[in-house]
């Protein structure tokens, strides 16, 4: 007030005088909460290292378990070149793996994003530091940490609304979320391997001092770490009971997302669940709709005794099948879930039909299945059809089903006959099938 600026070599007065006018988020006095320093950033940053990691890694398995390399119609992101070198064939067993690898995903996806949110806050006052780019490597680590915050932003953004509103992304949250999870995990591994040292020691060193400083602070210390406020308000909170708020509202999202993957009373607990709650005991045959017939644009006319005929090409040419035909061969039964990429989940539905490695041997390979690709009377949609590798097809519980549970399939479940495959996430698992070619994928 007044007073000309400062420009004598007195640092501390310097300083000073920043914090009394706090009125840019650039000063540092500007942010005055005294939770923010290194221990609550560091328990906050080990949790994401874990819980980012198991994310990371159940996101490729979800790629994987589509087949991507097995036929075009099965691949969401088809320009993904070197980043597709992990893709192995996804087993069969258990048959509750995708049920078990996606309910983690998505559930501790959902858990995760208050501790994000308060990481995030707790370093806020770093992305106004100015001058913004110090030299050369400074800048190059602020770039770094763009792309990790903002590609950790982007991926729970899509991700949720991937679940909550799936029909917002027709067919493009695939490359988004996948092209997103690349890009954040180049820049979360740099950052990780940065900071993690420095994480654990922070953490270590606060545990040993926590008899002696009851705020956590290290004597002697400044905010050299930029996290801690030089003037911090009065606290309202403890780091502790911050971190139990945090850990809290993550509890809140799991006992309210968590039951998406079970049924009975637990599912009428997944508040947060568009396919949760209620809608999953009250479908047809006992289980949860996904995509009904009449949105898959599935007319009864179609699907009707005399209309209705299964198309199974393979060495012999085509063979036409009624769904009489179908129920004359042998059939089987197996015991099988249905487990969305939206991270829900059935237990086992009890499937009845057609062996496919039946259907395979009718279609001239007797000597063992080939690939094969389904096809439904569905015209357009990315669901409409899906290719299962050999090993799928000579699983003896994979199915042409023509029944669950008792009944006969229902529409809304893919009558005349669906798909069911242990194992495969629910994509590959196709309703309302009209065609199935042995051999060539095309
Ligand atoms: N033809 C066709 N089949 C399909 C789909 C679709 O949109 N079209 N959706 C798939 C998806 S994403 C899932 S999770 C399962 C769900 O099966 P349900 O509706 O019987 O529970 O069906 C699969 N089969
Ligand atoms: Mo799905």
């Amino acid at each position: 007030m007044g007073r000309g600026p400062f420009r004598g070599p007195v640092p501390a007065y310097g300083r000073d005088m920043r914090d009394l006018a706090p009125r840019l988020p650039s000063s540092p006095g500007f942010w005055r909460s005294p939770l923010r320093g290194p221990w609550f950033t560091s328990v906050l940053g080990l949790v994401l290292l874990a819980g980012i990691t198991v994310l990371f890694v159940t996101g490729l398995l979800s790629y994987a378990a589509y087949n991507p390399d097995l036929s075009p119609v099965n691949d969401k992101t088809p320009d993904k070149g070197i980043l597709g070198f992990y893709l192995f064939a996804w087993p069969t067993d258990p048959p509750w793996l995708y049920r078990l690898t996606q309910g983690v995903h998505v559930t501790l996806g959902l858990v995760l994003i208050p501790v994000l949110l308060a990481k995030l806050w707790s370093v806020v006052p770093r992305l106004f530091t100015l001058p913004p780019a110090r030299s050369l490597a400074h800048a190059l680590e602020r770039v770094s940490l763009l792309l990790l915050v903002g590609g950790a932003l982007f991926e729970f953004v899509t991700g949720v609304l991937n679940i909550q509103l799936d029909y917002l992304f027709p067919g493009s949250f695939y490359p988004l979320h996948f092209y997103g999870a690349w890009v954040f995990f180049a820049a979360f591994v740099a950052h990780a391997v940065l900071k993690a040292p420095a994480a654990l020691r922070n953490v270590r060193r606060m545990r040993a001092r926590a008899g002696r400083e009851p705020d956590g602070t290290p004597a002697g210390r400044g905010p050299d770490d930029g996290l801690r406020s030089p003037r911090p308000d009065p606290p309202t909170v403890s780091r502790r009971g911050a971190l139990w708020t945090v850990g809290g509202g993550s509890l809140l999202l799991l006992a309210t997302s968590a039951g998406r993957s079970f049924d009975g009373p637990a599912r009428a607990t997944a508040l947060l669940a568009p396919h949760g709650g209620a809608e999953p005991g009250g479908g047809p045959n006992g289980f949860q709709v996904n995509k009904t017939a009449a949105y898959a644009g599935i007319d009864a006319a179609e699907t009707r005794e005399d209309a209705w005929r299964l198309a199974v090409v393979g060495r012999t040419g085509t063979v036409r099948l009624t769904r009489a035909d179908l129920l004359r061969l042998p059939q089987h039964s197996a015991a099988l879930p249905i487990a969305c990429v939206e991270g829900w989940s059935t237990s086992d539905q009890w499937w009845r039909g057609v062996r496919l490695r039946d259907l395979a041997a009718l279609a001239g390979f007797e000597d063992g299945p080939p690939d094969l690709l389904v096809e439904s009377l569905q015209r357009r949609g990315a669901f409409r059809s899906g290719a299962l590798r050999a090993d799928q097809v000579a699983d003896p519980r994979s199915l042409l089903a023509l029944s669950v549970n008792g009944e006969t399939l229902s529409p809304d479940h893919g009558y005349p006959a669906r798909i069911i495959v242990p194992a495969a996430p629910g994509v590959l698992n196709t309703k309302w099938v009209a065609r199935m070619t042995f051999g060539e994928l095309g």
